[in-house]
């Protein structure tokens, strides 16, 4: 796997929430940086718990990249459990941004977008709540386009981590399917996104464990111990961020399926229309799992801090 011929400024959507393998991705996202892939424009949180914002942003600071603009949904309070990695990270970090002290994640979006004199990609982690209200969103004090508008004149492509797309395209996969509020974001967004769409979806990532190989005191390993799972954690989300820092699916390591993705309004259930002029695609592997683990756990190691 190379590195990508060129820097895109890049928004991540990130529910740093019911998984710990956000966490995981927001180092790779960090490091791709750091290589010149990409520029973080600015990260929106698509869920709402205590020490959200305190944790991420302490978590990146620590990771040598502070002052990352955070936009959240502070409403978004309702996917359920609560992991304890991020209470952790922000005691143990001296976290001491605050929910509130963030911008509202549509308006970040917008904000973000309006000002960005090229066209960027948005990379998704979450779930799409956010998305799909930028999309709704009209014109304001920020920009007088709509959402749509907005997205289709300064969005490249967006990179989204969801759906269980195996068996004919057709699954169940939490980012879609969480709760009413994520399969109706995720039926508004593969119905209406204007530009390219690339998933990877749950079953490309579920047996790639990264992670397990840092040592204890490592903030990654850390949270994942935190969270249950000392020994690595499905790739989910630092797979589909490597993939879309590289910025080219083949370069990346996979084939890909066109055509039009759709979730269905009521159960969430993903589906998939093959079709050679579609806007969508889901990604295959080409390569053996170990070769991807491989690639995460060597960037994960080359982070780790010698200070800590
Ligand atoms: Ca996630």
């Amino acid at each position: 796997m190379g590195i990508s011929r060129r820097c895109r400024s890049v928004i991540v959507g990130t529910d740093w929430w019911t998984d710990s393998d956000d966490v995981v991705a927001m180092r790779v996202l960090v490091w791709a940086e750091q290589q010149g892939m990409v520029k973080i424009a600015a990260v929106g949180m698509s869920a709402c718990m205590p020490y959200s914002a305190a944790s991420l942003d302490a978590f990146l600071t620590a990771e040598g990249r502070p002052g990352v603009r955070i936009g959240i949904d502070i409403e978004a309070t309702d996917f359920g459990k609560v992991p304890k990695y991020q209470k952790n990270m922000a005691e143990r970090l001296n976290g001491a941004k605050r929910n509130e002290d963030c911008e509202d994640a549509v308006r970040m979006y917008r904000r973000t977008l309006a000002e960005m004199p090229n066209k960027l990609d948005l990379i998704e982690i979450g779930y799409q709540q956010v998305l799909a209200a930028l999309l709704q969103s009209p014109g304001d004090d920020l920009s007088p386009l709509t959402g749509l508008e907005l997205v289709t004149l300064k969005v490249n492509k967006l990179w989204v981590m969801a759906g269980h797309w195996e068996n004919d395209g057709s699954g169940v996969e939490n980012n879609f399917a969480r709760n009413r509020r994520s399969i109706v974001a995720g039926h508004h967004v593969c119905a209406h996104w204007p530009t390219p769409i690339t998933f990877l979806g749950w079953e490309v990532s579920n047996k790639i464990l990264t992670g397990g190989t840092l040592p204890e005191d490592d903030n990654v390993a850390l949270a994942l111990r935190d969270h249950g799972f000392p020994n690595g954690r499905s790739s989910w989300d630092p797979m589909l961020v490597l993939l879309a820092c590289l910025g080219d699916e083949e370069e990346a390591g996979y084939r890909t399926v066109v055509g039009t993705a759709h979730v269905d309004v009521d159960s969430g259930r993903n589906s998939f229309d093959v079709h050679a002029d579609g806007k969508h695609a889901y990604v295959v592997k080409v390569h053996p799992d170990e070769v991807y683990r491989e690639a995460i756990d060597r960037i994960l190691e080359s982070c780790v801090r010698s200070d800590l």
